[in-house]
């Protein structure tokens, strides 16, 4: 029954052309969001976005990306945004605050902002762990957070009732 459905349903397609991303980087534990956001400009890239398709913002910490994505949102510029951040537990709690306010502020600010924000935050308990997320064992988290984003571009534009990649406000060609 279910398979009768496959082909129906609207999606975005994973085609960069036409489309202006924003990358908000942490730079707290850059040895993995470094490797993270390679990730996802490989991804872009691999797309058929070019260099000036794609701003990056540099902010302290993952505690800082809600802000500044939602920011970024706001000039008009993007059709959507990667999140890149790495969260390590510590010995105290401070990894949940963290944690848990990086991935609510990223979804009220997608939600808010109706732009589309892919959450690349790496949460884990060890820094193996991060490693295999951020290019070995388990892929490159940014690259699929890439795929994603561009996914999502189309879909929101399609949602919208709006057809292709269209020039967003204040966007410079
Ligand atoms: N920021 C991170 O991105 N990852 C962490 O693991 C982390 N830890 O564990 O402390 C972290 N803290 C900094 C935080 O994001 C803010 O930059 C800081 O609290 C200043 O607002």
């Amino acid at each position: 029954m279910a398979e009768n459905f496959k082909s129906s349903g609207t999606r975005g397609e994973l085609n960069a052309a036409g489309l202006h991303f924003g990358i908000v980087v942490s730079q707290f534990n850059s040895f993995i969001t470094d490797r993270l956001l390679a990730g996802a400009l490989d991804g872009l890239a691999r797309a058929g976005a070019g260099e000036k398709q794609i701003e990056i913002v540099r902010v302290p910490g993952s505690f800082e990306i809600p802000l500044a994505a939602k920011k970024l949102a706001a000039t008009g510029r993007c059709d959507s945004i990667i999140c890149i951040g790495c969260v390590l537990r510590g010995e105290t709690s401070h990894y949940d605050h963290v944690a848990s306010e990086t991935a609510r502020g990223i979804q009220l600010a997608q939600l808010d902002s109706g732009v589309p924000m892919a959450f690349c935050v790496l949460t884990c308990d060890t820094l193996e762990q991060a490693i295999d997320r951020a290019g070995l064992k388990s892929g490159n988290k940014g690259t699929e957070a890439a795929l994603g984003a561009i996914e999502m571009a189309h879909l929101a534009r399609k949602l919208a009732g709006k057809s292709g990649a269209a020039p967003r406000r204040g966007r410079k060609r």
